[in-house]
């Protein structure tokens, strides 16, 4: 009986389709496995093909969830068009877009800072976004509806010390995320952004280029956010009424008090 009753949740689908970017790891991948779960349509974007294929195979498995995937570089507009461009008509019918893809590169101060790390994050995070955005705001104006979840950070809401140009990124976030908002409002299309603090993903490893033991020290001596913590007030932002639109949301382990004070036990 109980089989029965996990099998038809299974293929409870609710016809409505998210596109979430950077879906290979972390916060997207998350919230990925959260969609699937609720019977969504799944569009997933990221470089690393063999990852995608693992998590559609294991998403289609569990939750016989539709997986369309998409590998390509945000910070290529090329790649980025070709990639959207390949979506038929059905698939672009996108009830919501989370632009999550994005990384910090480096820490310390400005004097000492590497240009190419300045602009892989300049281009990723900022300009990937806008790429994404630009091709699909388009098709939710069409549609006439949609959702976009832009993932901030506590980094763009106050600098903190090292920060410097990733903090730049996520302040681009949050001001693009209003300035969206306006551009969308006659077209009845929410624009929401999600702030979190210290998350316990990939995120260090890429920044601290690969030094595990870096990485670590960066969660030590406190609880961190964890992907999936995000991902469920991601999945909330999107289930309130259609006249309800969640505008920002700043979202911290309780023993982090803002972008540049946690309380740490060591
Ligand atoms: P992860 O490193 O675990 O995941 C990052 C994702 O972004 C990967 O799927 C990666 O895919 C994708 N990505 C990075 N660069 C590109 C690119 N050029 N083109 C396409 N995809 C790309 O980190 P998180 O999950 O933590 O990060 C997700 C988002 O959350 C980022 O925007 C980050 O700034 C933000 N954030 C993270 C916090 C944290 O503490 N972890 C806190 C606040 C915000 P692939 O490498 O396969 O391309
Ligand atoms: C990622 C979290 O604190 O490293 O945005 O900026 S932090």
């Amino acid at each position: 009986m109980l089989s029965l009753f996990l099998s038809a949740m299974k293929k409870m689908k609710n016809n409505k389709t998210v596109l979430i970017t950077g879906a290979t790891s972390g916060i997207g991948k998350a919230t990925a496995a959260q969609f699937a779960q609720n019977g969504w349509n799944l569009i997933l974007t990221g470089r690393r093909e063999d990852r995608l294929n693992e998590l559609a195979a294991g998403l289609n498995n569990q939750f016989e969830s539709e997986v369309r995937l998409l590998v390509f570089d945000v910070r290529s507009q090329v790649e980025t068009e070709n990639a959207l461009e390949s979506l038929n008509t059905d698939e672009r019918k996108i009830d919501v877009l989370i632009n999550n893809a994005g990384l910090a590169v480096g820490k310390g101060p400005v004097q000492e800072g590497e240009v190419d790390d300045w602009e892989r994050m300049i281009d990723t995070n900022v300009k990937g976004l806008l790429y994404v955005t630009r091709k699909i705001a388009p098709w939710m104006i069409a549609n006439g509806s949609g959702h976009i979840i832009n993932v901030g950070s506590t980094a763009g809401k106050e600098a903190y010390p090292g920060g410097n140009v990733y903090c730049a990124t996520k302040f681009a976030v949050d001001a693009l995320t209003k300035g969206m908002r306006i551009d969308m409002l006659p077209h009845g299309i929410k624009v929401s952004q999600i702030a979190p603090g210290m998350v316990e993903t990939e995120f260090s490893l890429v920044r601290f280029k690969g030094d595990k033991n870096q990485a670590e020290r960066v969660y030590d001596g406190f609880q961190p956010l964890q992907p999936q913590d995000v991902a469920d007030v991601i999945y909330y932002m999107t289930s309130l009424p259609p006249h309800v639109c969640m505008n920002d949301v700043v979202l911290t382990a309780t023993a982090q008090a803002n972008s540049y004070l946690t309380f740490k036990n060591s």
